[in-house]
């Protein structure tokens, strides 16, 4: 009797180790979201909108997950467990379009989507990168705020995130061709930084941008975590209303700068339909229901669909600018 209770136990655990220990696929799509880094609020709000496309479409799992700083390093290790982990698709903001390709083809090659999304991959890297917004019109916007703000005369900077990143990078691009322009020629970039997106560096980087360009007249941040720690040195070094800080924001984080007049506007896209749109065009990946040619268009769900250009990208709407008037209502939102 004790024997065969003891067999039986003995099968029973074997079952189960058995069953824990096949690589039976889970039945929901499981999509990772991997972001520059952790603790940033715009990926936070990126994040909130995967989950609501994973609610929406009921069987899709969201694991959300990125290193600690925005490196390449960082994410590829993080990479290289999500192929082992067997996850159905990587929606990824990449810290660097070239380092990540090698990895990115990896687990391309095991079966699963990669769509980047934000900050791209170079194509080879993935099936897909969804833009917030045009290039042009994110670059352009920019310029066009710091002049505005300065009165169309005068020295400006940028403190940009990290030095790889794909998204600040082309926008720094854009920004440098459109002060190019007759209308901008009195305005002068003296320097680039970058404070990697991390707000001590950030701040640090700002403040050494005020001290070392006493004529300075604006800084341009084109990220969300930039601009608030440009904002913040700006208040500190007692230089409100004669520097002006600008560039991508959050209206969250923002709203008190905009209050202080450190900031007279910034602009951003929604991060919470980027993370749905991403994560629901993943989901269509899964499916085999979109293309990667030029022309495929892929369903973003309650927004409608992208369709792909000739590098596989697809854009969003445009940006929309924040300033005291608006600010209370959208920083409730994002
Ligand atoms: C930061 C990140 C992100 C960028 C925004 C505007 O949060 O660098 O990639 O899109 O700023």
């Amino acid at each position: 009797m004790k024997l065969t209770r003891l067999l039986l136990a003995a099968l029973a655990a074997g079952a189960l180790l058995g069953s824990a220990g096949c690589d039976r696929k889970p039945e929901k799509t499981r999509i990772a979201m991997v972001v520059k880094n952790l603790g940033n609020g715009f990926f936070d709000a990126a994040h909130q909108g995967a989950n609501e496309a994973a609610r929406q479409l009921g069987d899709v799992e969201v694991i959300y997950t990125g290193p600690t700083t925005p490196s390449a390093e960082g994410q590829i290790e993080i990479i290289n467990a999500l192929i082992s982990q067997k996850v159905d698709a990587i929606v990824i903001s990449a810290n660097d379009p070239n380092a990540l390709v090698p990895i990115a083809q990896k687990a391309m090659k095991r079966g699963i989507k990669v769509i980047s999304f934000d900050s791209g991959l170079a194509p080879e890297g993935r099936q897909m990168q969804l833009n917030p917004s045009n290039a042009s019109l994110i670059g352009e916007k920019q310029i066009q705020m710091a002049a505005h703000n300065i009165g169309g005369a005068g020295e400006i900077a940028i403190l940009s995130a990290s030095a790889q990143a794909t998204n600040q990078n082309i926008w720094i691009g854009v920004m440098k061709k459109v002060l190019e322009k007759p209308e901008y020629a009195k305005v002068k970039l003296v320097a680039t930084v970058y404070g990697d997106d991390q707000s001590d560096k950030s701040y640090r980087e700002a403040i050494g941008l005020l001290r070392s360009h006493p004529n300075l007249k604006a800084i341009i941040a084109p990220t969300t975590v930039g601009i608030v720690a440009a904002s913040k040195a700006v208040a500190d070094e007692k230089l409100v209303g004669k520097v002006f800080v600008t560039g991508l924001g959050l209206p969250s984080e923002m709203a008190g700068h905009v209050k202080s007049g450190a900031v007279r506007e910034f602009a951003i896209w929604n991060p919470i339909d980027l993370g749905y749109a991403a994560t629901y065009a993943a989901a269509e990946f899964v499916k085999g229901k979109a293309g990667t040619k030029a022309g495929a268009q892929v369903s973003v769900g309650r927004m409608g669909s992208v369709t792909l250009d000739a590098r596989g990208e697809a854009a969003l709407g445009p940006p929309f600018t924040y300033n005291s008037d608006n600010i209370d209502k959208f920083a409730k939102l994002f």
